[in-house]
């Protein structure tokens, strides 16, 4: 049975996750606004990235003999008006995500739970490459500035990302 202190952990990050497909659909929509299919692409596969994080947090819990609790998901705000600052606003949110993680890791060291440390691994390390990706695009994004055949060309490449059902924990 999992620590109570813990699950409740648990049950919090579920819904950030949740937030997080949520967010990502919300900066879709401007995406699908401006035409760059691209980015809507990208956002696209982002979506099913964190609805996949969230069941796989989900999974765990049910599988541990937790009890799951679901809670409102928070309206998304969608910081910036551009590409660029859209961008900005994704890697502020995975720096937020990254140390919600750490934050869960801890109440799980704390009640010496090792088997969600060795399961939260995993989390762990598609947050450097959530962050890594997106911290890509972003360069990218700044070298472009106002140049919209480069930005049309990044568009083109973004069209190109597939998502696959990650293998959790
Ligand atoms: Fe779930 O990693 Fe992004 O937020």
């Amino acid at each position: 049975m999992i620590n109570e202190t813990l699950q409740k952990a648990f049950n919090e990050q579920i819904n950030k996750e949740f937030y997080s497909e949520y967010l990502y659909l919300a900066m879709k929509i401007y995406f699908q606004e401006q035409n760059l299919q691209g980015f809507v692409n990208w956002f696209d596969v982002q979506v099913q990235e964190e609805h996949a994080h969230a069941m796989g947090m989900f999974n765990y819990l049910n599988e541990r003999g937790g009890s799951i609790k679901l809670e409102a998901i928070e309206k998304p705000v969608v910081e910036g008006d551009c590409p660029l600052t859209i961008f900005e606003h994704v890697l502020r949110h995975e720096e937020f995500v990254t140390s919600r993680i750490n934050a869960l890791m801890d109440v799980a060291e704390e009640v010496r739970d090792r088997a969600a440390l060795s399961f939260l691994d995993w989390y762990l390390k598609e947050q450097v490459e959530e962050e890594a990706s997106v911290s890509g695009v972003l360069a990218t994004l700044r070298l472009i500035g106002d140049d919209k055949k480069a930005l049309l060309m990044l568009d083109k490449d973004l069209a190109a990302r597939t998502f696959v059902q990650p293998v959790i924990g």
